[in-house]
């Protein structure tokens, strides 16, 4: 059994200059404005309102950092564990002047590239637009730029948007995807189970 037994927000910063040290393993949620990052991170960690979500877009402006606690239980055993997730603001957001845009974009970029300490990139696509330039070119250049110990989960949101048929094509077209509704709280855990996975091995079993 995987479950979050805490998370707690720790700092925001401007840019990766004034970030804290990268001395934990981190995961950082990033995907367009508006595409469900924040809302996410509160799922995945249990705690309604603890990253600020909001229908209007451009709600994330800083780099927010969260404490989070992993309880594993097998058999009798717990033990538990911390990572750290940083929910990053969205891109692609229409309504900020082309300055501040470009100063973004370079600051993201520069965090990206530099922030070793991530370990699992969660990009966010809107289940209902899976085909965007900008997520694809987002994709590719995480692809271009991980390292060995970085992996990257393409997980789409906002299925509760699709009929059964749209669900059923979107899953085949992407077989490694991952698919979640944070509206009803589906694909959560198998989420925080391939994170986990990922960084701490599979020491979880069924
Ligand atoms: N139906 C549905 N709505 C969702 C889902 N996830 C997020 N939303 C809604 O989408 C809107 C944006 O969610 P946020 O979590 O603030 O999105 P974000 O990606 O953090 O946005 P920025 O911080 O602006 O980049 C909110 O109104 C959420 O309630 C989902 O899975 N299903
Ligand atoms: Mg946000």
């Amino acid at each position: 059994m995987i479950k979050v037994v805490e998370a707690n927000f720790i700092k925001s910063a401007q840019s990766i200059e004034d970030s804290l040290s990268p001395d934990i393993s981190e995961v950082a949620f990033l995907g367009r404005s508006n595409v469900g990052k924040s809302s996410l991170l509160n799922v995945l960690v249990n705690k309604k309102g603890l990253a600020k979500s909001s229908s209007t877009p451009g709600k994330t402006k800083l780099i927010n950092f969260f404490d989070v606690t992993y309880l594993i239980k097998k058999e009798e055993e717990k033990q538990k564990f911390s990572l750290r997730f940083v929910d990053l603001p969205g891109f692609g957001y229409a309504k900020v002047s082309k300055v501040e845009k470009k100063n973004w974009e370079t600051n993201l970029t520069n965090f990206l590239l530099n922030r070793n300490s991530i370990r699992v990139f969660i990009q966010l696509v809107d289940a209902r637009h899976p085909y965007l330039e900008i997520d694809e070119s987002t994709y590719k250049f995480l692809e271009s730029v991980r390292t060995g110990d970085q992996k990257i989960l393409r997980v789409f949101t906002k299925v509760d948007k699709l009929n059964r048929k749209e669900f059923h094509k979107l899953k085949n077209s992407f077989k490694d995807g991952l698919f979640v509704s944070n509206l009803k709280k589906t694909g959560v855990e198998e989420l925080n189970r391939e994170i986990f996975k990922f960084v701490f091995g599979d020491i979880i079993g069924n």
